[in-house]
């Protein structure tokens, strides 16, 4: 179903044509969409990002029907908090630092209750999920050579948050020869501006980070 199509997306078509797609999602864990996890601690209302919620199921129900490869992150570190810089641990003005106890475990370590999926876009076997101890999905993980084994060019992205997580990966995988295209109805920003702002940047100069559309026009190429 993929041979020959062209996704309308900004800012021109988005070939998806012979080359293999792979659905990214990035970050859909409970610390960022439930209350009492990192998001929260940092003084954001976790229930803005609760929008994208609906359209991804959707899409990623469709994905996998087409047997489109699918990867789920999780930004968190290791218990013993090796793989977390003092830069990172020490940002923020909060008590709630990374590695404390809050009410869903320690916070943004992997393994605890805030660092799983939320319920509704829980991974299903033979999905990849990849714990990342930084914003971009390809820093110091398999990423790369997973994407590689599976014959995967393009891109597909997703999840939260929309300059954060979510932008960071777009432009490692745009500096890796990767053609990227962000779902604007898929991801969200604890800051409407911030994620107005990001479409803009990276589809900006003729896509210098790649390309943006909505979910339904995607699912409607690959049917
Ligand atoms: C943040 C993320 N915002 N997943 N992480 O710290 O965007």
């Amino acid at each position: 179903p993929l041979d020959g199509e062209f996704v309308a997306a900004k800012p021109y078509p988005y070939p998806l044509s012979i080359n293999k797609p792979c659905l990214i999602i990035i970050d859909m864990q409970k610390d960022f969409l439930e209350p009492g996890g990192f998001g929260e601690s940092l003084g954001n209302d976790v229930s803005l990002l609760r929008s994208v919620i609906d359209p991804l199921k959707a899409l990623l129900k469709h994905c996998r029907s087409l047997g489109v490869p699918v990867v789920h992150t999780r930004e968190g570190h290791k218990s013993d908090m090796s793989d977390c810089p003092p830069a990172k641990l020490n940002r923020g003005n909060t008590n709630l630092k990374i590695g404390t106890t809050g009410p869903m475990g320690r916070i943004l370590i992997n393994d605890s209750a805030g660092n799983q999926i939320i319920d509704e876009l829980r991974p299903i076997e033979g999905e990849l999920e990849l714990l990342k101890p930084g914003k971009g999905a390809f820093y110091n993980t398999q990423l790369a050579s997973h994407l590689k084994t599976l014959g995967c060019t393009h891109l597909l992205v997703a999840g939260v948050t929309t300059e954060v997580c979510v932008q960071t990966t777009m432009r490692e995988a745009n500096d890796r020869g990767f053609e990227c295209l962000l779902l604007e109805d898929c991801t969200e920003s604890y800051f409407p501006e911030f994620k107005r702002s990001t479409i803009e940047m990276i589809t900006a100069q003729g896509g210098i980070v790649g390309w943006s559309t909505d979910s339904v026009t995607l699912r409607e190429a690959l049917e």
